[in-house]
């Protein structure tokens, strides 16, 4: 029982995007109180949020969808074959209405600490207006990529034009047109942003601090023969999604790279290129393993560009030559390169003519003055473990989180972390997460963890938490699996390098959604292996 009058929850949810509001849904399903926390003023999470010009999923819209009701996946119609941010957003909006969902979920409402009080036991949640809530399990669905990245760049508070993030992108769309524009980063956002900010400024300006690889989306409307297509293949896509890698049913050429033919290779990664997609970096099933299969890849993808971007060393700059294809978060875009073709696209290569500072009047850089009437950063997140991080989250004897992930984060399986009884991470570090298509893969997780507390309830437990071999085992495991592959090689956000003074491990499992359901089922069948349960 509740020591006072505040009612106990069952679950207490942070985050109503994706995750978070599947977790509600699923949650009441299993007969449990649940509500959730939303900072925002709207559901979506990062569909809410990133609302930049050009956002689109790189997922397919039909795969990047709620799986767990049929009907649902009937009756709603994706109208491309990768949607946009206002329809996601829309989808989003649409299903919450119809289950109802916007009754357990609080808007505005920031958790800033949970404690975790051993004597109940229960977790005590406040948010930033002081309220509080108590619940038995805490589940943080907060997300993988929302804790924006605001780089301390020289003089970034003396800029006296329009200052935006793609992040936290205006509900009211800024008026571009006639302005100069410059844009600081180059990955997923800020490529998606190029092409359309191009065609609203005056003049667009891209600081380019490291290229990036991007491949093109080729994105198109759906028919209505798609329309019918798309229902009736729709159960086993489902199916080979969740036995996939990526969550999507996807099939690699069927021969590792190093053993075609170089016309072979050449045919296959070109049926990847006008495929369009992500996938292109999946083309060989050794593409993220071995260095020469990679290298075809990267120096296709090269050739591609060369061609695409007129002048010779613009094209240069925007060849990565850091980093294997692909083990930085592939791209994809709509007429990225094309636009650098444009007489009012600039490009500026950070590496060979770095930022002094920015100014009143806009950026000096070593070399030249370039006087802007609007900055937009697309400078990414604190990503993995930002938003949790942000949270003042203790756990037993007062156990702090941001101690617990001081050397990087540690879980079990991704769910857990030793000390933080009952708290659950879904999408968290150790964890798929964003290598896999990320509302499936909520949706399995979502769907364990509640039979996991269905079985403490069962059997009487109200405690739920992992002993510390089994989640320093795992931690290991995610880092051995990550070292097999090319991915380490990059210095990207999967490693926490993109943030100064994070600590560098690799936070995705690797391995992909299919193996690890199938470890997760494991642990079930044996017992719940590795978790205490008193
Ligand atoms: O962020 P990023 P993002 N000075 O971290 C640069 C998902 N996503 O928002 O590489 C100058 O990739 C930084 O430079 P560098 C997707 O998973 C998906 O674009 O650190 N530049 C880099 O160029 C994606 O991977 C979709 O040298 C600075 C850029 O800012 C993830 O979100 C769309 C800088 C940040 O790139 C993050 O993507 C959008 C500085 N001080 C996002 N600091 C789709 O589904 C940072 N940068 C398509």
């Amino acid at each position: 029982m509740s020591t006072d009058s505040r009612p106990r929850l069952d679950v207490l949810v942070i985050g109503a995007g994706f995750a978070g509001l599947y977790a509600i849904h699923a949650a009441r399903r299993a007969g449990l109180d649940v509500l959730c926390l939303e900072a925002g003023a709207g559901v979506g999470g990062t569909w809410y949020y990133n609302r930049y010009p050009g956002a689109r999923c790189d997922v397919e819209s039909i795969d990047y969808s709620y799986s767990f009701d049929e009907v649902l996946q009937d009756e709603w119609e994706w109208s491309e074959r990768y949607a946009t941010q206002p329809e996601i957003l829309a989808y989003i909006e649409y299903v919450a209405e119809r289950f109802d969902l916007l009754s357990s979920v609080r808007l505005e409402t920031r958790a800033v600490s949970a404690h975790f009080d051993e004597r109940t036991p229960t977790w005590r949640v406040c948010s930033e207006s002081g309220e509080e809530f108590e619940a038995r399990y805490l589940l943080c669905a907060t997300g993988s990529l929302s804790a924006p990245n605001k780089p301390a760049i020289p003089g970034v508070d003396d800029f006296a034009g329009e200052v935006y993030y793609t992040a936290e992108w205006p509900h009211t769309e800024p008026d571009l047109a006639g302005k100069r524009v410059g844009l600081i980063g180059t990955g997923s956002s800020g490529i998606q942003s190029t092409p359309l900010l191009a065609a609203r400024a005056k003049q667009l300006t891209v600081f380019q601090r490291t290229p990036n690889y991007s491949v093109p989306a080729l994105n198109r409307n759906f028919t209505p023969a798609d329309q019918v297509r798309i229902r009736e293949e729709y159960p086993e896509r489902r199916s080979k999604s969740r036995r996939s890698g990526g969550g999507s049913p996807y099939v690699a050429y069927p021969k590792n790279g190093v053993d075609c033919t170089p016309e072979e290779r050449q045919a296959a990664l070109e049926k990847g290129w006008t495929t369009g997609g992500v996938l292109f970096g999946k083309t060989f099933p050794d593409q993220y393993v071995n260095e020469e299969t990679n290298r075809y890849a990267a120096d296709f993808f090269e050739a591609k560009i060369r061609r695409i971007v007129h002048d010779p060393a613009t094209a240069g700059d925007l060849i990565p030559d850091d980093h294997p294809i692909g083990t930085k978060r592939i791209c994809t875009d709509s007429g990225y390169f094309e636009t650098f073709n444009r007489d009012n696209v600039a490009l500026v290569n950070l590496r060979k003519d770095p930022i002094v500072r920015i100014t009143e009047w806009g950026i000096k850089t070593e070399g030249a003055a370039h006087e802007l009437d609007v900055l937009i950063f697309a400078t990414g997140f604190d990503a993995m473990t930002g938003a949790l991080q942000r949270i003042d989250i203790r756990g037993t004897g007062g156990a702090s989180f941001r101690e617990a992930w001081r050397e990087g984060p540690v879980s079990y399986l991704g769910y857990q972390v030793p000390d933080f009884p009952n708290l659950f991470i879904v999408s968290g570090p150790g964890s798929p997460a964003v290598l896999a298509n990320m509302v499936l893969a909520a949706e399995m997780q979502i769907d364990w963890l509640l039979k996991l507390i269905h079985h403490a309830d069962e059997t009487g437990a109200n405690r739920i938490e992992p002993r510390a071999d089994a989640a320093a085992k795992w931690t290991a495991h995610v880092q051995e699996a990550a070292d097999q592959t090319l991915f380490p090689r990059a210095n990207s956000w999967y490693v926490g390098a993109n943030i100064e003074g994070k600590p560098r491990t690799f936070m995705l499992y690797v391995r992909g959604l299919g193996t690890y359901a199938g470890v997760c089922e494991e642990v079930a069948e044996n017992g719940y292996e590795g978790f205490v349960l008193t």
